[in-house]
């Protein structure tokens, strides 16, 4: 299938191959992928990782809600590359990260979900992480905060880490009656506002940590990642970020109420509209959810801010390439939806910037379909490290020098085994485990209201679309 097509001619252009790179980076970076930056001293770009967890697209600079204020990651995105078009492997913390740090997707690991060890897998057990990767290249791995699934953490990742190895994050502050909602067994799925200052967040204290290496001198080049929580749930922000966002002025999102009918059973099992959505309906918590969500995600964009300030102040400004993701998205609603856990455009659609001196151009917008997964052979190539034959994505940096770039292969993701989404430039095309099907056109739907798999004048469309279906379901690894 052309999907591993690439990857394999990507191969064989590496000529003569694993000799010449078994000798190590001097041999690659003296050919076609030398690192484009380093120049004469040869000095290794840094790189700082920023990850935002559960961030769908109510970006400024994305468009995805017209009230959102995110100056911070707007002024970011302007300085490089955004991805108007990037979407997750999978629809869940777990799997979407197992994959962008491994560069194998979940069809081929088997990692579907979230209670999965994912170093259990017998594909990822012993899997060269994407930090791991980098410090065999001599580089320093570092980090702190949520970077994989907090369950899971992988200490041979990283040299460093704060708060530690196996423990990716501080706590967070709590209010002191929950749920704050009145949502019986609410659980995490809450919101209200905080009467603590900032400092007592996780998610700023991680940035201290990160700003406090942004701002001296290393001896090797550095993989610095930042994981912030926020907006994950629960939707706990210091009071001024909710009041940003008067209840009553809320803009909710558009939703149809029958927009399910269409759907087939396994979507609609996917959704549960009797679920959370029934749930805040009944309580009339719709308005105070998305004031939530909108108050954490200028809580995490602060959070972002400080950090791009500290970074611009220190000493590696020139030489550092920037990438920032979020790892999904989420419904706020839409289908009758919340959280991630579908196939959807508002599951499926995240965040990513990259910022490379010498690469990109400020104010650079690239709309063709990319994913998460990769960032590794980005990252790869962006820093002349040896390439990794395993890794099922395609770099980006065609694209991060031309945004306008042709690139062929839409964006999958997949949600549990045999559940897949594939999403083109115009399309949308979900093939359910028992064959059942969804078709929207972008072009014409951009909420993907009307299901058109069953139009027979769009067969060519699905067939196309198919192709880049995987040709491997992994079965769920325990
Ligand atoms: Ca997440
Ligand atoms: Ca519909």
């Amino acid at each position: 299938m052309e999907m591993w097509l690439d990857r394999r001619d990507f191969l064989r252009a590496m000529g003569a191959g694993a000799a010449s790179l078994a000798m190590g980076k001097l041999a690659f970076a003296a050919g076609e992928g030398a690192a484009p930056f380093g120049g004469a001293q040869g000095k290794k770009p840094n790189v700082l990782f920023i990850a935002i967890d559960d961030l769908n697209d109510w970006v400024g600079c994305l468009g995805g809600h017209p009230d959102v204020k995110t100056p911070h990651l707007d002024r970011l995105a302007k300085r490089g590359v955004l991805f108007t078009q990037a979407y997750c492997a999978a629809p869940a913390c777990n799997p979407s990260r197992a994959a962008l740090m491994t560069g194998i997707r979940p069809a081929t690991s088997g990692i579907y979900t979230n209670p999965q060890p994912w170093r259990k897998s017998e594909i990822l057990k012993n899997a060269v992480t994407l930090p791991q990767h980098f410090m065999a290249a001599g580089y320093h791995a570092l980090g702190s905060g949520k970077i994989y699934h907090g369950r899971f953490p992988d200490p041979p990742s990283w040299h460093e880490y704060w708060p530690s190895k196996t423990r990716c994050r501080p706590g967070d502050p709590m209010p002191a009656k929950r749920p704050v909602n009145g949502i019986p067994n609410a659980r995490h799925f809450d919101w209200g506002p905080l009467n603590v200052p900032n400092e007592k967040m996780g998610d700023w204290q991680v940035a201290d940590w990160v700003i406090k290496h942004l701002g001296k001198e290393h001896d090797k080049p550095f993989f610095l990642a930042c994981g912030f929580f926020r907006p994950h749930l629960p939707w706990y922000v210091p009071r001024k970020y909710f009041d940003l966002y008067p209840v009553d002025k809320i803009t909710l999102p558009n939703v149809k109420a029958d927009d399910l009918d269409d759907v087939p059973p396994i979507g609609k099992r996917m959704a549960r509209p009797k679920g959370d959505h029934a749930k805040v309906v009944k309580h009339k918590q719709w308005r105070k959810a998305v004031q939530g969500y909108l108050a954490s995600i200028s809580f995490v964009d602060d959070c972002v801010g400080r950090v791009i300030d500290a970074f611009d102040k220190g000493p590696h400004r020139d030489n550092t390439v920037i990438v920032l993701w979020s790892d999904h998205g989420w419904h706020l609603g839409e289908k009758l939806h919340w959280r991630k856990f579908a196939l959807w455009e508002e599951a499926t659609h995240n965040v990513l910037m990259c910022v490379a001196p010498g690469v990109t151009k400020p104010g650079g917008r690239c709309e063709s379909p990319v994913g998460l997964i990769d960032i590794y052979p980005t990252l790869i190539e962006l820093c002349g490290l040896e390439p990794r034959k395993e890794l099922e994505g395609a770099s980006l940096v065609p694209l991060l020098k031309d945004p306008a770039a042709k690139r062929d292969r839409p964006a999958l993701t997949t949600h549990g085994r045999r559940n897949h989404s594939i999403r083109s430039k115009r399309w949308r095309y979900i093939r359910y485990s028992d064959g059942t099907e969804e078709l929207y056109d972008h072009q014409n739907d951009e909420l993907e209201w009307n299901n058109l798999a069953k139009d027979a004048q769009y067969a060519d469309v699905k067939r196309e679309l198919a192709r880049w279906l995987p040709t491997k379901d992994a079965k769920n690894s325990r």
